[in-house]
């Protein structure tokens, strides 16, 4: 049977490398491609469903238009881009196009994502979004800190001697990572884990410290504390390579094991351990995950924990250094997928890029001159996974006309007015890059889409054809060969082929397998910067990075048996945000949602295991079963995100509108709620 080489496009670590089976246009195997170094074991179960995924009688076929009823129907696509045409013209012909709200998400990787963009361009105008909800906060720390996100190759961890994990849960959001954390005891390897549940990358490490969530700067503080008094920094490479070296370590005098030990909660030993080990064992890398930087202290928290690495020389060397993001795919400059999570300096009077993504639901309704009156939403399920869930049902719901571009009917869809059916990654040519590993992948077309479905960028020319907007080569020509011009236009100036991605996965030119290998550092200084000027200057925090407490924490009253206690919404195995879980493969082998919650936590409100809790806020209230998780914090409760509505979520009902101190994220986790049976 015939395979095609093809790639994973899912907003994940791995971006695995596939080889695809097909036959009589139906998809009939998945498997790793040899050639992709990071994931050649093979997909995940996720990857492995999308044969049910593709097929899914769930999947939308044909447009959908909602009823007077509520109850979304089939209408032809004539029907659909009138609707839609009916609605732009009046906008374009009265220069009201940034009544327009144009909102994309994380939900595919691909090159010709770029097309939304030079569409709503080419309309004349449009409200968009600036910030992101994963990592900017953690980007941005890190770009103030090393000048660049760039980190060494994912197989080069096998040379480092020690691996922390700090926040970060690759067991199950980086699956291929744990091939060589499995190998570590072999190779005399030890583990860390800094994590406050107790997760399956935490059964593999020597030591898991388990703070109170977001307290990791002063536990970070600490530990370099140790590492001075002790004298087991690199003092050499500090010297050499280091700004604010001396203003650092007064700061972190500041934070004695004891006191960081009350502050996070943690055994002084365990601080201890930790600086022991990593003024020790070398090489080390610290791996900091996602999860820890959605605070409102978030990116102050990764610029402390950042300076472990410096202290004690652990960069620009095999098996040491900081891995969060490895961006040296980002090749194509503003063609890529967005990484520019700033607001524009000056309005270009085409995109008005003035709703934080974080604040979608407050900051869409407060626009004005004009305001928002229609959004078009595509590879994201806003009304899920964006905080503060019933701001932005609000916001949707006070628009007067909502389309949505999916696969399913999702949340968000749910709301629309108008739903158009998505492509799957089968169904479209596309080049992806990714952030862990450096390799360029083609996503290659192998089927035809199924029922009355179009990619977007066929959507577009349609819709610019009747607006008659000049679209020239912003979007490619109709069909198959005029995607792949259009991607091959792409490659050109890399000097790469189609072709010659069609083989397999490419590494980007000018990959590096070791970052930072010259120890020149692309910051204002070009060193190291522990202390920053622009940080202080370009968003208003402490030029050192420092502890600041949550805005939702613990307070005195909350350590008794009613108190509140702080909810965490990590990632899942079996799920991608909000993708995959209305699959019948992962709800016949995955664990449905579940509030978890430490036993010790759940007797002392009366909760046995497995029965309704209501967890609730100011903010919002939902109800799931209980699961006790005897591995977790005590004052924590997790509940994985992606929840839908019709499985008892979405978590974000209970998350604030809030952003992270740097880089516009969003502070999902600095919350507290009320959890007791449900009595509904
Ligand atoms: N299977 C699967 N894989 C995925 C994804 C998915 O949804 N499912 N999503 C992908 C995407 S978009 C992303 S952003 C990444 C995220 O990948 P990760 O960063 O690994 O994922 P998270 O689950 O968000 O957070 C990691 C860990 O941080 C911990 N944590 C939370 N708060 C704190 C804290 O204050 N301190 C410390 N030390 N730890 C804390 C959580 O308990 C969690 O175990 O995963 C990618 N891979
Ligand atoms: N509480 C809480 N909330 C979170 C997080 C958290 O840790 N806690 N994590 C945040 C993070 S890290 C992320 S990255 C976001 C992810 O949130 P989103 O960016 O919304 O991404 P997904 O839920 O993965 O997918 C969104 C939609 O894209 C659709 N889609 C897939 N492929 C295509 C396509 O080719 N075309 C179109 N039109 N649609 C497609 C999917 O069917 C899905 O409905 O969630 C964030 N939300
Ligand atoms: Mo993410």
């Amino acid at each position: 049977m015939p395979t095609y080489t093809s790639a994973c496009p899912r907003n994940c670590y791995s971006t695995c490398g596939l080889e695809l089976t097909v036959e009589d246009g139906r998809l009939r195997a998945i498997a790793g491609h040899p050639d992709c170094l990071a994931t050649a074991e093979g997909p995940c179960l996720k990857g492995l469903a999308y044969v049910e995924r593709v097929v899914s009688p769930d999947r939308i076929l044909r447009p959908l238009a909602r009823g007077e009823d509520g109850v979304h129907r089939p209408v032809s696509w004539d029907e659909a881009l009138s609707q839609i045409v009916e609605r732009l013209e009046p906008l374009r012909a009265t220069s009201l196009q940034q009544s327009l709200f144009y909102y994309a998400g994380s939900g595919t990787k691909g090159l010709l994502n770029s097309c939304g963009e030079a569409f709503w361009r080419s309309f004349g105008g449009y409200t968009t979004t600036y910030g992101d909800l994963c990592w900017p906060a953690g980007l941005e720390a890190t770009r103030l800190t090393l000048g660049a996100n760039l980190h060494n190759a994912p197989e080069d961890l096998a040379a480092a001697k020690l691996i922390v994990f700090w926040g970060k849960n690759p067991a199950e959001t980086n699956v291929h990572q744990m091939v060589v954390v499995d190998q570590a005891p072999r190779r005399g390897a030890r583990a860390v884990a800094t994590d406050p549940r107790g997760t399956p990358t935490a059964e593999r490490a020597d030591l898991l410290i388990q703070p109170r969530p977001g307290t990791d700067a002063a536990l970070a503080l600490a530990v370099a504390q140790v590492l001075i008094a002790d004298d087991k920094t690199d003092r050499a490479f500090l010297r050499a390579h280091a700004l604010g070296y001396d203003e650092f370590a007064a700061r972190a005098a500041e934070w004695p094991p004891a006191r960081a030990a009350e502050l996070c909660g943690v055994p002084v030993e365990q601080i201890r351990e930790l600086a022991a080990l990593l003024g020790l064992v070398k090489p080390a890398t610290i791996n900091a995950g996602f999860g820890m930087q959605r605070f409102s202290n978030g990116g102050q928290t990764m610029r402390a924990i950042l300076a472990l690495v410096a202290l004690t020389g652990n960069l620009g060397k095999p098996g040491a250094g900081w891995v969060f993001a490895n961006l040296q795919t980002d090749v194509f400059g503003a063609e890529q997928d967005p990484l520019a999570f700033y607001p524009p300096a000056a309005p270009d009077g085409i995109a008005r890029v003035s709703v934080s993504t974080a604040r979608l639901g407050p900051d869409l309704l407060a626009q004005t001159g004009p305001p928002v009156r229609m959004a078009w939403i595509e590879r994201g399920n806003p009304a899920c996974q964006n905080p503060e869930t019933g701001a932005v049902l609000a916001a949707l719901r006070a628009l007067d006309f909502v389309v949505v571009v999916d696969q399913f009917l999702t949340d968000t869809a749910r709301e629309a007015d108008l739903v158009l059916p998505a492509k799957t990654l089968f169904e479209q040519s596309d080049v992806i890059g990714a952030y862990w590993h450096g390799s360029l992948q083609l996503k290659q077309k192998v089927l035809e889409p199924p029922g009355e479905v179009k990619p977007e960028t066929e959507v577009y020319r349609e819709l610019g054809a009747r607006l008659g907007l000049a679209l020239g080569d912003a979007l490619p020509r109709a069909g198959d060969a005029g995607v792949e011009a259009w991607l091959q236009a792409r490659l050109d100036p890399l000097g790469l082929s189609l072709e010659q991605l069609r083989q397999g996965p490419v590494p980007v030119p000018g990959y590096r397998a070791v970052a930072f290998e010259d120890l020149r550092f692309p910051t204002p200084s070009g060193k190291i910067e522990l202390l920053s000027a622009e940080a202080a200057a370009r968003w208003g925090v402490d030029p050192l990075p420092g502890f600041v407490e949550l805005v939702e924490a613990p307070a005195a009253a909350d350590a008794g048996p009613a108190g509140r206690l702080q909810l965490l919404t990590p990632n899942t195995k079996d799920r991608i945000h909000s993708q995959f879980g209305n699959l019948r493969m992962i709800q016949a082998l995955g664990a449905g949602p579940a509030v978890e919650i430490h036993p010790a936590d759940a007797a002392a409100r009366g909760i046995a295991d497995g029965v309704r809790v209501a967890v609730s806020n100011p903010r919002g209230r939902l109800v799931l079963p209980a699961r006790w998780n005897g591995g977790l914090r005590r004052g924590c409760v997790s509940i994985f995100n992606g929840v839908w509505g019709q499985e008892g979520g979405p978590v974000n009902l209970l998350s604030p509108a809030r952003e992270t101190d740097l880089g516009h994220g969003a502070a999902f986790h600095d919350v507290l709620v009320e959890v007791e049976p449900a009595r509904d």
